[in-house]
């Protein structure tokens, strides 16, 4: 039985990579911060079938204690404070856990088990200011924001310890992906859980930065497919996984009200453009510039020819489908939330 470890297992691609490694019959271990309050995050399912240590990436003695532990054949590296404009507010903290935790990481792995093999969760965000459409793994790198710049300390620093000690590093330049299990704060999930929001009657409106920054975005368990594909070669190597298509984050709000019977409808420019719901004439999304960063990645759109070639990876889920999925689990997730306040409420009328 194989043994992996993963940091970051209670987030998005954490759960949806322990589901897989658990699928195919490993042994799965997984670094969790400590908190004043328990959270499993993403893995309250899965917490009572896979083995939780306490570490922080920021502390290379607790990354030792969980190699010693886990003994992994493979470590999936997957913790990082992952919010692009959080980066601005928390620069160190970005850098001490993306920058110097790869570092830490693979520091413990070169002392106690060398031979494990490691994934780095590297970033289309290294390539920021894009210097060639579509990026691909020779595209030279331009981050704008301090988590880009962290990251591509992260993504170096995998590479030179593959070259400087014949360890099998491997770093997967993931371009954006989501679910139903993607943080509230991104993009993509806040224009769901408001779509929903707003169809069901409890919201009134969605407030948005930047609407014509392009992504290309896929869903997170075709992405976790590719990482473990990553530590299956007989060569280590550095991927680009992306969908190959770009779409405007107003593309993405489009088709999820799409989803609810709504179309939008846009009018005005900056930040006094409006979307309006066509039937009513209710505006339904405005501009903030809170929202606007300040540097941003405009244009993203990778090319994931050499993965599809050596990994004979494919994407499954399109872009359609991922709108779909994430828009429907939401309106389930706030329509239950309305129930169990209508019950809470009815129960306490009856006392
Ligand atoms: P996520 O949902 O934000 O998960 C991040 C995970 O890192 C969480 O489990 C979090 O734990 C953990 N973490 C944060 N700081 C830590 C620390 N100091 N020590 C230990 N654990 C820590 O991110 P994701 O979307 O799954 O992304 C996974 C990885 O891929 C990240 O490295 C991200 O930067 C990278 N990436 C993501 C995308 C994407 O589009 N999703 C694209 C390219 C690369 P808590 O639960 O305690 O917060
Ligand atoms: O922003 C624009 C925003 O925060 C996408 C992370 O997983 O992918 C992710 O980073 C775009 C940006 O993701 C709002 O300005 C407009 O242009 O969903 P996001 P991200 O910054 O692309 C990469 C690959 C990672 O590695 C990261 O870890 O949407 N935008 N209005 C907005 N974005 C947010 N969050 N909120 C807004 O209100």
């Amino acid at each position: 039985m194989k043994k992996a470890l993963i940091t970051g297992i209670t987030g998005q691609d954490g759960s949806y990579l322990a589901e897989l490694l658990l699928e195919k019959g490993y042994e799965v271990y997984g670094i969790m911060r400590r908190k004043s309050k328990v959270d499993y995050g993403n893995i309250e399912h899965l917490k009572d079938k896979v083995k939780l240590i306490y570490a922080d990436m920021t502390d290379i003695v607790s990354l030792i204690n969980a190699i010693n532990i886990s003994q992994p054949d493979e470590v999936y590296n997957l913790a990082a404070q992952s919010f692009v404009g959080a980066s601005w507010e928390q620069p160190v903290a970005t850098a001490d856990i993306d920058a110097n935790g790869v570092l830490n990481i693979l520091e413990a792995i070169k002392n106690v088990k060398p031979d494990a093999r490691f994934y780095q969760a590297s970033t289309s965000e290294m390539f920021g200011l894009v210097q060639e459409v579509p990026q691909k793994e020779t595209t030279p790198f331009y981050p704008r924001s301090p988590y880009g710049v962290a990251k591509l300390y992260g993504h170096w620093i995998t590479k030179n310890y593959r070259e400087s000690y014949n360890m099998y590093t491997c770093s997967g330049i993931l371009f954006n992906h989501e679910s139903e299990r993607r943080g509230l704060e991104f993009v993509t999930r806040k224009i769901t859980d408001a779509v929903a929001r707003i169809k069901l009657g409890v919201q009134d409106h969605l407030e948005l930065g930047n609407i014509d920054a392009k992504r290309d975005w896929g869903h997170s368990k075709d992405y976790v497919r590719a990482m473990w594909l990553m530590l299956q070669q007989d060569i280590p190597d550095d991927y680009v996984i992306a969908s190959g298509e770009t779409h405007k984050v107003r593309e993405f709000i489009e088709l999820a009200f799409q989803h609810v019977g709504i179309d939008v409808v846009w009018s005005g420019e900056g930040v006094g453009e409006v979307g309006k719901d066509k039937a009513t004439g209710k505006v339904i999304v405005k501009i903030n510039s809170k929202f606007y960063r300040p540097a941003e990645v405009e244009l993203l759109l990778g090319d994931p020819t050499k993965a599809k070639k050596n990994l004979n990876w494919e994407l499954e889920i399109t872009f359609s489908e991922l709108v779909k999925r994430m828009v429907e689990s939401d309106l389930e997730k706030v329509r239950s939330e309305i129930n169990g306040r209508e019950y809470f409420n009815e129960a306490a009328a009856t006392k």
